[in-house]
């Protein structure tokens, strides 16, 4: 397969990256291999499913052992190995043995299905997928059989877990360590996902060095260092929770790791307790949960010093509970995997706290707030949020002719986000450009489900919108016109038709209505904004 150069930053920027210090040169290999001479016996990873406690030296010789055991199976630098794991220990061991190959681990998500997963494999050209077995009542093995029967470069299937059906357990692959001729920090560690707002979900490249600044910045924002306990509720491979400041960035500090396998509080208070977790990470959804449950849990979540809450708007009468039922301190957080990450800062007064999402990481990222021709506004003033920096990718991965688009000529990101800037330089999220709905911190291209919807027989078209939900923040309504003389279809046909051909089930509409026409704007084209318009007032009536 032809993949296009990933785009790059231009020399002048990566020299006065490397000279502001931003980027030092490590990688994901070394960095591991130095905490783990520095102090081999702390403990690194904590798995309370599989009652798994790794230090520091075990998870290193246990990546250089599986880097050693891919290595003899043919995986090599540069290859791409699609990672599909819950919570789990084996996910670190996975992810470093392969930074430690300059193998490329995509991290998909568990929720994924056939249509993103044999996606993601046939459009990098994956050499291995990596899955547990069984994991919340779905089989992955049955997946995998699917997507290796349709994707060529699929050579490997490997299962962590028990019971690897006709797939090579993970366990089995382990061999005595090599040397290693391993990636260099300026190369790619790995692809991230887009939320998207395409009918193509897009891959995120990111290197050692850049990805490992923003752990650097975000453990000094968020005080994240070798005492720190850090509880990963959110699925481990999405970004926020990887890196913001994340599992990567709390192996970064030395510091511990605990796995929570789901981020209920009847699990995940349990383990803060007992692992005297000290900081978190919630999407708004599960923050209100949380802020609900605490004031009457029998267990003593006094550890927990900072919650960061991040992936969708929280909104501020949310944001001004979170002290008092929790105890901690609250700090929003506006990222992207894209790159640019906001945070509101410990010491920001608590206004500041509950009403803003939050300044970027670094001296050096560029903010700029335009107009619809790319002109900048005046201080204050709403607008699309541009974006270029130390840790903001500079295109998508073999994606050229998106690129063009979802960049500015000289570089900056298009966000797809508005926002106004505050005189304290925080960002205030007030809305989004891009069309995608935001399910709670789950994104959802519009175009991807539309296209699913549109390959059912019966279907003539259809319009994906986000409508207000007030746990969610948003949830998804498909608008759909019936071809002429279509036998009548109910909305459940609909959601099992998408959900049928393998669409992650938070993708599936939340509300399916059959309409005769969409809104047109001036020009006759189907009006978005008038769809979603009428999507909220519709919600007021159901
Ligand atoms: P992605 O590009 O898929 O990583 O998703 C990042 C997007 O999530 C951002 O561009 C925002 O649209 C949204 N997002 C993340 N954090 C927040 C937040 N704190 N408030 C509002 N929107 C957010
Ligand atoms: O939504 C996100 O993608 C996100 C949110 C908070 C993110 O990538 C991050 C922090 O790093």
């Amino acid at each position: 397969m032809t993949v296009h150069p990933t785009p790059t930053w231009p020399a002048e920027y990566a020299e006065r990256y490397r000279a502001a210090g931003h980027w030092r040169g490590e990688t994901f290999g070394a960095m591991l291999r130095g905490r783990a001479a520095a102090h081999p016996d702390r403990v690194a990873i904590v798995d309370p499913a599989a009652d798994t406690r790794w230090t520091y030296g075990e998870l290193d010789v246990r990546a250089d052992r599986l880097a050693a055991g891919l290595l003899a199976r043919g995986i090599g630098r540069g290859d791409r190995v699609v990672v599909q794991l819950p919570n789990t220990a084996e996910f670190f061991e996975v992810i470093f043995a392969l930074f430690r190959i300059g193998a490329l681990p995509v991290f998909a998500l568990p929720a994924h299905r056939e249509s993103e997963i044999g996606y993601f494999c046939e459009f990098t050209g994956a050499a291995a997928y990596v899955i547990a077995g069984e994991h919340d009542g779905y089989d992955y093995r049955e997946l995998a059989a699917k997507v290796r029967a349709e994707v060529p470069t699929l050579r490997h299937v490997f299962v962590a877990g028990p019971d690897a059906g006709p797939f090579e357990p993970l366990d089995a692959v382990p061999a005595e360590p090599v040397p290693l001729d391993g990636p260099e920090p300026g190369d790619l560690a790995f692809l991230q996902l887009s939320g998207g707002s395409t009918g193509i979900p897009k891959l995120i490249p990111r290197t050692h060095d850049d990805y490992i600044y923003s752990l650097r910045g975000s453990n000094e924002i968020c005080a994240v260092d070798e005492h720190s306990v850090y509880l990963c509720a959110l699925p481990a491979a999405h970004n926020f929770p990887l890196s913001s400041p994340g599992t990567l960035g709390a192996l970064y500090a030395g510091a511990r790791v605990v796995l929570c396998p789901r981020p209920s509080p009847e699990t995940a208070f349990p383990l803060i307790e007992r692992e005297r977790v000290t900081i978190t990470g919630l999407v708004p959804p599960l923050a209100l949960i949380w802020t609900e449950a605490a004031p009457t849990t029998p267990y003593d979540l006094s550890s927990l010093d900072v919650l960061l809450v991040g992936g969708a708007k929280f909104s501020e009468q949310a944001a001004r509970r979170v002290r008092p039922a929790l105890g901690c301190t609250l700090q929003q957080v506006f990222g992207m995997a894209e790159g640019l990450v906001n945070y509101t800062r410990l010491d920001d007064p608590e206004e500041t706290v509950v009403t803003t999402q939050g300044r970027p990481i670094s001296p050096d990222d560029e903010i700029r707030i335009v107009d619809d021709a790319d002109e900048d506004l005046p201080p204050g003033s709403s607008g699309h949020l541009l974006t270029r920096g130390p840790y903001t990718i500079r295109g998508y991965w073999n994606a050229p002719q998106h690129n063009a688009r979802a960049f500015t000529p000289d570089g900056f990101y298009r966000t797809g986000d508005i926002v106004r800037r505050t005189e304290t330089g925080h960002l205030v999220v007030e809305g989004r450009a891009k069309d995608q709905i935001n399910r709670g911190g789950e994104k959802i291209a519009a175009e991807e489900v539309e296209n699913h919807i549109l390959a059912h027989p019966a279907v003539h078209d259809a319009n994906v919108v986000g409508e207000p939900d007030p746990y969610l923040g948003e949830r998804t309504c498909a608008y759909v016109i019936l071809r002429a003389g279509a036998e009548p279809l109910k909305p459940v046909a609909v959601k099992r038709f998408v959900r049928e051909r393998g669409l992650a089930a938070y993708k599936v509409p939340d509300r399916v209505e059959f309409v005769t026409a969409f809104p047109q704007t001036g020009v006759g084209k189907i009006s978005k904004k008038d769809l979603r318009a009428a999507a909220h007032a519709d919600t007021g009536t159901l």
